[in-house]
């Protein structure tokens, strides 16, 4: 495709932005280069087309509106981290934790694959913002794919569009470039597929560039280029050049009963927990819960010394397994108003949605493999990963501060992981430092958000093992620094929290979902002062009978299996945390190792 065909229609004089979809138009030879305005009209003729191809099923639109269901290939369910790449120009900026590859050596092999990889398709151009259009400094971005079902996804969880494209155009902004491809030519006359993908995968982030290049998957983390790959992997790495903090958090409002209004981060590991917490229905009377975001967190320091968060994403893209009236309400109401997407679920005969978890299991079902489903199946309905991607102003108990692009004022942040021993429920850093050691040496079980094992330990930093765009190192110093540089008084207090103990059985300790609020309220009246807590080895564990136990059924033995401190189990995790820090060799800040040390003698090891 020459340049003058690629730009016949485009809607844009911003040199930048056509010079690069000429480019990329003239080496992956689309059909046709199509220029997304996000307009309702183009989402009727996404769905439409995506219909056609037999990529979407329409669901029934008396229960679920405008809503659609669809599976993909069985080898495409999730983020694949061992084909994720940040091709820094000096390896050592990439650090121990991610995968390297010299930038020129990455970008001759991926020619090679987007070589004529549109044939046969369309090239969506997707202007879109990450955070709101009229931020001091909006965060622009151009995403290239030759997937409909991308397309629409992306009008679902990002700000995209006309408005945008216009923005950029007036501001002849910066942005970032982003391509991707399911890599799944077709040749004249070949009938597509249902899931277009490809079994080489490349998820690749050229962080000087603030470039992305992706190839090969169809899959939320790995093609929907603003989520994780610009407002995590690039947004971390321009938020170390600039002092902020690009961080894998929810954002939540909680209201006590006398009104008082506190905002808490939290970072969780991948299907550990951010999406339900965010939406929480407080089981504790008059305590409230207003949802900012349920994935990302942009933080930066104000003028008033507070860290203050926006979300920069527009929609949920969800775990749906787990997820039902009792344990999310919240974002059952969002979905049940419809205009969502759900793949890898179970589809029924009355053209709804089912998922292991969610109430009244149909008789019969066709399974995310497109198979007969019955629950007495032996094989799940849904993929454990399965997913539902709606949009964010469909949340019901959203916060009004969202539409404010300064954000909130962050007042505490949890750390927390999936746990089955050792960690107790809830316990406080003794300071931003000791917080920082807490977020370096997060330890949680693999889930199913990513390929390979599931419940292996791993250290998953700050969770944001696989999302941060440059040494880890670096990043552990430039937390310490925030620490260091700003007014400590006015910094968010940092909490640790683990909702995943189990008992001898094999049952979880604690009651979770709504249940947590109990925990969020122990927080925010430790940080007033009036909650009571024990010093221990790790930090300040709240006594049982300061967290708010009244209604809550449990047995105290249970709640002091919850909320105990086995000095034995920890032991057993320092030599762990040493061979971890080992890893950073120079690159750790001193210190953490001093932090250790700390710990250890506080174990008396
Ligand atoms: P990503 O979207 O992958 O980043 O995951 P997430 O961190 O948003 O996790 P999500 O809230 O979707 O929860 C993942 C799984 O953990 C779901 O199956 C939930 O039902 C389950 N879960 C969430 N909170 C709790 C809890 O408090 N207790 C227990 N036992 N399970 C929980
Ligand atoms: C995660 O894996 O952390 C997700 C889903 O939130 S994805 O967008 O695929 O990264
Ligand atoms: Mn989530």
């Amino acid at each position: 495709m020459t340049a003058d065909q690629a730009l016949s229609d485009a809607p844009t004089t911003h040199q930048g932005i056509l010079d690069f979809v000429a480019e990329i138009a003239a080496m992956t030879k689309p059909d046709a280069v199509y220029w997304c305005t996000g307009s309702d009209e183009e989402w009727t003729k996404l769905t439409d087309a995506l219909v056609g191809t037999g990529t979407f099923t329409q669901l029934n639109p008396s229960i679920k509106p405008n809503s659609y269901y669809a599976a993909s290939d069985p080898i495409d369910v999730a983020r694949v981290e061992d084909r994720t790449y940040i091709c820094s120009v000096d390896e050592k900026d990439c650090g121990p934790t991610n995968n390297w590859m010299a930038p020129d050596e990455m970008k001759t092999l991926m020619r090679g694959l987007y070589d004529g990889c549109m044939t046969g398709r369309t090239m969506y151009v997707i202007p879109f913002v990450m955070g709101h259009l009229d931020a001091e400094k909006p965060m622009f971005g151009i995403e290239l794919t030759d997937s409909a079902y991308v397309t629409a996804s992306m009008r679902v969880m990002a700000r995209m569009g006309s408005k945008v494209l216009d923005r950029m155009t007036e501001l002849d902004a910066d942005f970032v470039q982003a391509v991707h491809s399911v890599g799944h030519p077709l040749a004249e006359g070949q009938a597509d597929v249902k899931w277009p993908c490809n079994d080489t995968k490349y998820i690749v982030q050229f962080p000087e560039e603030r470039t992305i290049w992706s190839f090969g998957s169809g899959y939320g983390g790995n093609a929907l280029l603003g989520k994780k790959c610009y407002a995590l992997r690039i947004a971390s790495v321009m938020a170390r050049d600039e002092g902020w903090l690009a961080e894998h958090m929810l954002i939540l409002k909680l209201t006590s009963p006398q009104g008082v209004t506190k905002y808490v981060a939290a970072a969780f590991p991948s299907a550990c927990g951010k999406t339900n917490l965010a939406m929480l229905q407080p089981t504790i009377p008059g305590w409230k819960v207003e949802t900012l975001g349920d994935d990302i967190a942009w933080m930066r320091i104000g003028e008033d010394g507070r860290l203050w968060a926006v979300n920069p994403e527009y929609g949920f893209f969800g775990v749906a397994p787990g997820t039902n009236e009792h344990t999310n309400p919240n974002a059952m109401r969002t979905i049940n108003k419809g205009n969502s997407v759900f793949t890898n679920v179970a589809l029924t005969e009355d053209g709804d949605v089912w998922w292991e978890g969610l109430e009244n299991p149909p008789a019969r079902a066709t399974s995310w493999k497109g198979e007969p489903w019955t629950p007495d199946s032996e094989e799940l309905s849904s993929h454990p990963n399965s997913r539902y991607c709606t949009p964010i102003k469909q949340c019901d108990i959203l916060a009004a501060e969202y539409d404010d692009p300064r954000g909130v004022p962050i007042d505490a942040i949890l750390f927390g992981g999936r746990r089955k021993t050792t960690v107790p429920l809830v316990f406080e850093a003794r300071d931003w430092t000791h917080g920082t050691f807490l977020g370096a040496t997060l330890s949680s079980e693999t889930t199913a958000a990513a390929t390979g094992a599931v419940g292996v330990v791993r250290r998953d930093p700050m969770a944001m093992l696989p999302f941060i765009g440059y040494n880890a190192g670096d990043y552990f110093s430039h937390w310490i620094n925030i620490g260091k540089d700003n007014d400590a008084a006015k910094l968010p207090k940092i909490f640790y929290v683990n909702w995943f103990r189990r008992d001898d059985e094999g049952g979880f300790l604690w009651p979770g979902f709504g249940e947590n609020s109990r925990v969020l309220k122990w927080v925010v009246e430790r940080m007033d002062g009036q909650a009571g807590a024990r010093e221990t080895p790790i930090g300040y564990v709240p006594t049982p009978e300061a967290l708010d136990t009244d209604g809550l059924d449990m047995t105290d033995e249970a709640l002091h299996a919850a909320l105990e401190v086995d000095a034995e189990e920890w032991k057993a995790e320092i030599p762990q945390i040493q061979e971890w820090f080992e890893k950073f060799g120079d690159d750790l800040p001193g210190v953490l190792w001093s932090e250790l040390d700390g710990l250890k003698a506080r174990l008396g090891v």
